[in-house]
């Protein structure tokens, strides 16, 4: 047997660099397979393992625990026989990343910093409860002081207690560590919180963002007090993604605009084209006709295609199409990104909508593919509903939901006529788009459903 040595390297990590490795899972002479995860890294928006290249015994780890790396970074040295070693030749680059189930997956951030979750890291949720519970007087003040950043970059604390600090707004070096050796825990942090709120810690400067009163507690209340009651956790992308909808819920003035298209022809041609479609390994769903709609009404409203500047003076808007959405998944949900929509015909839009919700659903969706939406869809239609209201996945200024379509007797022309009719609920930034503007995208969006043929045309 030939003996030889494979480089692994850090992969495409979607533009992210300097990223934290924050475990390190394999140990020099230790045998491992291909896809053995190897060490995990984690960036502001996941946590992701680096898996093996080839299946072999770990020669070195050229990596540590609290270092950081970026794509092309040596990882590990792999002995391997020489088959395994002509598999993979050492200049070939990694798979893109496969995230690990902390992968962050639904919208982004409006305005907080997310909490991505180290082993044993507090949860958002576990961690939002001590901040109402510890002040039961409705309106309570958190009167945190604004962060000094150079202490809080001095400040002897991980990557993750760190995104946890941004997140509640706590200035790092007004913490004292009671970690391994004065390191700042989640608990510190969970304390001085406790302590800001009944009255402990120094008081912030009267600015005008310090006089804004917290959102009103909701009571803790023991349920176990009525009947028999079962503890279940949230998976880790909930436990991510629900502190994210809830600073886009609270962040973003919503509205929602409720319409109806008549699918009733475009179901005719979808059926007449699905079977054609399904050899050629497509699964034409009318989700990728909406989607094919939404590229239009895009570029007929390019403000449903823009990101409020931080200072709110400004729209950035975007000459590309990225449409993200939302997948149901065993982890919880995910939005996954169709990128370039505008150049994608019908086809080529159902082809990555079953790959990408595919790649999902398995948990092997990397963080590029997660990544730069500027509008999403999220479709209840395979499973049920007449209208819901979708939160918008931030910085993005709307969200289409598509609900379950349904034949309804509808006037036309003097006579009642059954009609296939799609429910359309468009939820939008009222800081962006006004109502009039809400109401022409989606009688838009009704009309080119509603014309089919021109969705199933040749992309220009
Ligand atoms: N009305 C009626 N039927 C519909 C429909 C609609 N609006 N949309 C889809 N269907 C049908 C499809 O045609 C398909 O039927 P057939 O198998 O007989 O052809 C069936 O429902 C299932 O469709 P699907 O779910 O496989 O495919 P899709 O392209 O419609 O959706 C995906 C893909 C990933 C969006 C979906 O599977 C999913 O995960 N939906 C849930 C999204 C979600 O959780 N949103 C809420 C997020 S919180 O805001």
């Amino acid at each position: 047997m030939t003996v030889a040595t494979t480089e692994v390297r850090v992969p495409d990590l979607g533009g992210f660099k300097d990223v934290a490795v924050i475990d390190v899972l394999v140990k020099p002479g230790e045998a491992i397979a291909l896809d053995s995860p190897l060490v995990t890294l984690e960036s502001d928006k996941a946590a992701m393992d680096v898996p093996s290249t080839v299946a072999g015994v770990i020669e070195k780890i050229h990596v540590e625990k609290g270092g950081k790396v970026s794509a092309g970074d040596l990882v590990a040295t792999v002995t391997t026989d020489g088959a395994a070693a002509s598999a993979a030749p050492a200049a070939e680059p990694a798979p893109p990343l496969k995230p690990s189930a902390a992968a962050a997956a639904a919208p982004a951030p409006v305005t907080t910093a997310v909490v991505a979750e180290a082993p044993g890291a507090a949860t958002p949720a576990a961690a939002a409860v001590p901040l109402g519970a510890a002040q039961p007087v409705p309106g309570a003040r958190t009167d945190l002081a604004p962060i000094d950043e150079p202490g809080f970059s001095r400040a002897h604390a991980g990557p993750s207690a760190r995104r946890f600090a941004r997140e509640l707004g706590v200035d790092l070096a007004r913490v004292s560590g009671h970690g391994f050796k004065g390191r700042i825990t989640h608990d510190d942090i969970k304390a001085f919180v406790k302590g800001a709120l009944a009255g402990g810690a120094p008081a912030a400067a009267a600015t005008p963002a310090a006089d804004v009163a917290a959102l009103p507690a909701l009571p803790a209340v023991n349920v176990a007090q009525f009947g028999t009651v079962e503890t279940q956790p949230l998976s880790r992308i909930q436990r991510i993604s629900g502190p994210r909808l809830h600073a886009s819920w609270v962040n973003i003035p919503h509205v929602t605009q409720f319409d109806e298209a008549d699918i009733t022809e475009l179901e005719q041609l979808r059926a007449s084209l699905k079977d054609k479609a399904q050899a050629a390994g497509v699964k034409l769903t009318p989700l990728a006709f909406v989607m094919r709609a939404c590229v239009k009404a895009l570029q007929e409203f390019p403000r449903f295609n823009a990101i409020l500047d931080p200072s709110g003076a400004n729209l950035i808007v975007r000459r590309y199409v990225n449409i993200g959405f939302a997948a149901d998944t065993p982890q919880g949900l995910i939005v996954p990104v169709v990128r370039d929509a505008d150049r994608k015909d019908v086809y080529e839009l159902a082809r990555q909508l079953g790959a990408l919700s595919e790649k999902a659903r398995a948990g092997k969706l990397p963080p590029t593919d997660m990544q730069g939406a500027g509008f999403t869809i999220s479709s209840l239609g395979g499973i049920g509903g007449t209208a819901f209201t979708p939160i918008i996945n931030a910085p993005e200024v709307a969200i289409l939901g598509v609900s379950r379509s349904t034949m309804r007797a509808v006037y036309h022309e003097g006579g009642f006529v059954p009609r296939l009719m799609l429910p359309l609920s468009l939820s939008y930034d009222h800081r962006v788009i006004d109502g009039a503007m809400a109401a022409r995208f989606t009688t838009f969006l009704a009309q080119t459903l509603a014309a089919p043929r021109a969705l199933i045309e040749a992309v220009p």
